[in-house]
Formats: C-alpha cells, structure tokens, sequence
C-alpha cells in the first residue's frame, strides 16, 4: 500500500508518495512561478500594496501537472495508493459559485481540471496569508467580542489580517456583486481535498482555527462575530459545518483521478488541513519540543495540552488528538528576507547560492565569542510588512552604547556579514521571547528544523545557539519536505484507521531517533536572559511595542 501527502504552499505544490511506514517512495513537485511563466505571479502571488492574492485556476494546473510528473517517474504504480491527505497554505480562502457542486461530480479524463473547474469560481482570487488589507475588519473582529484579548481566548489568535474571518469579510464590503454569488467558501485546504474527492468537502477543524470564527471551547462558529456578515445564517451556511474528525477518511477519490490517472476507486480522501499543522504531523513531538519551520515564511510549532490562549501567538487544535493544541508564532520575513542579505553578500554574481552567505555566518560566530549584553547589535530586517510584530516593511540596525546600553551610538552596521549574523540573530531571539509562555521549562526540550532552509548547516547552527534547547537541535534528512511528510502520514492513519493505535505512538514508531542528525550548538552559553532583555528593549525603541 502506498499513500500521497500534498503539499499546496505559496510557491508550489509537491506530493511525496510513501510506503505505510512512511518511507519515501517518490517526490515530485511544481513550482508556480517556473512552470506556469503565463499567470505572471511573483512567487506564486499577485502583490499590490496590502493585498496579495494567489490565481486559483493555477493550482488546477498544477494538480493535473503533479500527477503527470509523478507518473512519468516511474517508480511506482499509481494504483498502489490507497489514502491521500494534504498540507496547504493557511488562511487562504476560496469562493465557490453555484456550478461547482455539479461540475465537481460530473469531472471527465477528456478534459482538464481547468477546463471544467474555471467557471466554477465566484472569485478566481484566493487572498493569501501575505496579505495586509484587512485593519478595518480585524479592529471589527476584535470589537465585536471586547478586544483582542477576547478574541484570542475564543479563536486561539486575536484578529490577525491574513485569518479567513476578516478576509471574507473584506470581500464582502470591497466585492459585493462577487459575494453575492458565493456559494460555498473553501480553506486551500478543503478546497484541494473537494477537488480530489469530486464534492465540496468540509473544513478541517484544526484549519478553522486560522479563521478568527472558530470558538476552540464551545466547538461552534462564534455567533456574536457572525452578526458582523449582516446574515449569520447565510455566511454560516457557506462555510458549512467545521469538519471535527481529522482522521476518517471523507470521501473516496473522483473518478476524474481513477479514469484519468490510474488511481484505485476505492482510494481515500483523508481530511486535509493548514501546512502548520501538517508539519506538527511529521515528527514525534513531546512536551517543550519545537520545530522551526524554516521556509518562505518562518513558524515556530509547540504540542501543548493546555488551552493557554494570548493575543502574543495562535493556539489551534492539534489536526489528529482532538485533546491537544498547537502553539504558533509565524513571522512574514524568513527565507525572503535571508535571501535578500545573500543577493547583497553575491553582489553582482547574481546566483542564488548560500555559500558567500555561510562563509560569513560561519566567521562571525566563530570570531564573536562574547557574552551579548546591552551593547550588542540588533537588526530587524522585515521587506514585508511584518506580523510579528505587527508593522510595516522597514530595515532597523541599531548598536546601544557600550557602558550602560541606554542609548544608541549607531544605526549602521559596518559591513554586510554583521547583517547576516544580524538577521539570524534577532529571528531566533524574536522566537525564544515569544515561546516562553508556551513552554513550561525555561528553555525548549529539543528543537528540530525543517523547511527550505533547514538544509542550510549554518543557518540552523545560528538558530540553535540562540534558543539553547535543554535536549539539543536536530535537522532529519529530507526534511524540507515535512509538510508534505506529515500530510502522507496523515493518509496513513487514516487509512489504517487502528482504534487502539493513538497518534503519538503511530508517528513514533515511524519516525525514530535515528533518524534525526545533530546540529552543532555552538556558544550557546552565550545568549542569556541579558540577549532577550536587548531584544526586547531594541523592539520597544523601534516600533513602540
Ligand atoms: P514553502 O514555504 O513555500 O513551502 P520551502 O519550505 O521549500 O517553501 O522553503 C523555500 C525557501 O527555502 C526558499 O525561499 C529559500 O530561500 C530557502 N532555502 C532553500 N535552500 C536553502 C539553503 N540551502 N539555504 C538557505 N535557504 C534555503
Ligand atoms: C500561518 C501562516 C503561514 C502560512 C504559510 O499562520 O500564515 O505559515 O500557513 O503557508
């Protein structure tokens, strides 16, 4: 038996085909921006100003061109796979006319996906978690329940622009001849899972938690925000009932698939859910443990089962034990930021490779082996407007005088690698700072890196002595594709469907300890408490926070 776990990302969508015990078998992915040159999109997105959108009808390209590439390898029989979960991008929402139900049940092989889905969009933009455009919504979001605090201890976030809630809300007031033909609105994640199954499927409830309308205690969608679409009843009916069982299967895959691809027809469809939660699902994580996720945005992940809600990070519930939750902090700038720092250090040799950029990484730490204190340099480094904290795109370097670190001497640093280890810096610190209230040791237990850039040694290196887990740092091979890992074991569990297998013990004995490789921790004596109070004191001076 063989299964397929998607991952529909910013900048592509990949399927990693594996054995039931999780081994991979193949992995093939397409990439937006390279593969479909006509939709122009930069990194899989339309920018303009705050808004940021992705075209849906790009993604149906890419299902029918996944499966093709996939195929072409010929390494296994298609026929072989017996489950198929997902991992998508969180937030982004998709708006269903009324032809969909039927043009989804009737798909044919002789045409493709965008061929008979495109007019099934009442909108053929799906807002991406990139987008800024919703202040008026979230301050309407956070009013209608008292604050943010309020709505934090109801959905697990307080209103955040890129949640689902205030995105739809936004269509409806700047839209409204689009809103008025919606007829269901999907998550990517149920979105791609209705392709698959040929029916509009529900949403995942671990996914409903990045929409700012879940409440997380009461399971119900929060009827006073509701109030705020005018019709509670008509936007409560095109969402459609929140989906509480991660793990049994909710359809049999589209005959589409089975004439076209080869699928088997009895093929499950196993709840797909956000990216975060996905990646949770590919390690076997314990109390205090933390995954750094380290791909184009940065998110540090936490298992806890106390429903411990702040306005400062997002609790969301655990996608497979229904009694757990997922801490979040996720960050805007990760690897495009890193990337703009390495173009600076290529100069003119216009490459993308990390090696100039290591180089310098690898000499700062080596050559700087004091104790940061109050005068140490701190950079923020957001190109896009950033989410935590919540500002706009700037570029801050600031040094604080040497003898009481009351003041700032300079806001240059002198020379490009201090940049490097800067932007490094300030990302690990911004995490520790933020997870604290999430861990209940002082540090975390073991930290693990996955994403594109959990390839980079150095990169992790420079994370790791910063947030000095207890236990030690690990990267596990292959791991930048731990999204689209946790989506196949998700098809597994489901599929096998063992009612005295919990969670935790599943994934275990598929992911032992050998199979995680140490990453040097160096100096990590060096980043104290004094490091954190820096941070803190460099934010407040910058953004008044
Ligand atoms: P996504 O978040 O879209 O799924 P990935 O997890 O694949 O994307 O991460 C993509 C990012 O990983 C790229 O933007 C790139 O900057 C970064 N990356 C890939 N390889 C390296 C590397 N060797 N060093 C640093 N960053 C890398
Ligand atoms: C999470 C978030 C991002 C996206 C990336 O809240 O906005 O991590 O899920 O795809």
């Amino acid at each position: 038996m063989l299964f397929l776990g998607l991952d529909l990302s910013t900048q592509q969508l990949k399927g990693i085909v594996v054995d039931s015990n999780l081994n991979q078998v193949e992995i093939a992915n397409v990439e937006f921006e390279v593969d479909f040159p006509d939709y122009n999109t930069r990194k899989g997105v339309y920018t303009n100003g705050d808004e940021v959108q992705a075209p849906v009808k790009m993604w149906l390209e890419a299902i029918d061109l996944l499966l093709l590439r996939l195929i072409e390898k010929g390494t296994f029989s298609i026929s072989d796979i017996k489950g198929i979960s997902g991992a998508c991008q969180q937030h982004g929402s998709v708006f269903w006319n009324n032809d969909a139900t039927n043009t989804l049940k009737n798909m044919t092989a002789k045409y493709s996906l965008k061929e008979q889905l495109e007019k099934c969009f009442a909108w053929d933009m799906s807002p991406n978690w990139q987008d800024h455009s919703t202040q008026e919504e979230c301050d309407a979001f956070e009013k209608s329940v008292g604050g943010p605090d309020q709505l934090a201890a109801i959905t697990g976030s307080k209103a955040h622009h890129r949640f689902t809630g205030p995105q739809i809300l936004r269509v409806k007031r700047v839209h409204p001849q689009i809103f008025s033909n919606v007829e269901r609105v999907s998550l990517v994640s149920s979105f791609l899972a209705s392709i698959f199954s040929g029916k509009i499927v529900n949403i995942d409830e671990s996914d409903a938690c990045g929409m700012n309308l879940w409440d997380i205690e009461k399971k119900e969608l929060n009827a006073s925000i509701l109030t705020l679409f005018d019709d509670p009843d008509k936007i409560a009916s095109l969402i459609g009932d929140i989906n509480q069982d991660g793990k049994s299967p909710v359809a049999s895959i589209s005959p589409y698939f089975v004439s076209k691809y080869g699928f088997c027809s009895d093929c499950s469809i196993v709840p797909f859910t956000g990216d975060n939660p996905g990646t949770i699902l590919s390690l076997p994580l314990k109390p205090n443990d933390v995954i750094v996720s380290l791909g184009t945005s940065t998110t540090a992940l936490v298992v806890t089962n106390n429903y411990v809600p702040s306005p400062l990070y997002h609790l969301f519930v655990h996608p497979t034990n229904p009694h757990a939750f997922m801490g979040m902090l996720c960050y805007c700038n990760g690897s495009l930021a890193r990337e703009k720092i390495r173009d600076e250090i290529n100069g003119k040799d216009h490459s993308k490779d990390w090696t100039k950029f290591n180089l310098a990484l690898d000499r700062y730490i080596q050559e700087n082996k004091t104790l940061i204190n109050s005068s140490h340099m701190v950079g923020f480094y957001f190109p896009l407007s950033e989410i935590i904290p919540n500002v706009h795109a700037c570029q801050i370097r600031l040094q604080w005088d040497s003898i009481m670190g009351n003041e700032i001497v300079s806001t240059k640093f002198n020379e490009v690698e201090e940049d490097v280890n800067g932007i490094l810096e300030s990302q690990a610190l911004s995490i520790r700072h933020r997870l604290a209230p999430m861990l209940t040791e002082k540090s975390p237990r073991r930290v693990y890196f996955v994403g594109g850039a959990s390839q980079n040694q150095s990169i992790c290196k420079a994370f790791s002595r910063v947030l000095v887990p207890s236990e030690g740092s690990f990267v596990v091979q292959d791991m930048k594709d731990a999204c689209a890992l946790g989506a196949a074991a998700k098809a597994i569990f489901g599929v096998l469907n063992n009612p005295s297998e919990h969670w935790e013990a599943f994934i275990e004995k598929r992911m032992p300890d050998n199979k995680f490789l140490n990453v040097d921790n160096p100096q990590a004596d060096l980043f104290g408490e004094d490091a954190v109070n820096l941070f803190v004191k460099s934010e407040t001076y910058s953004f008044g926070i």
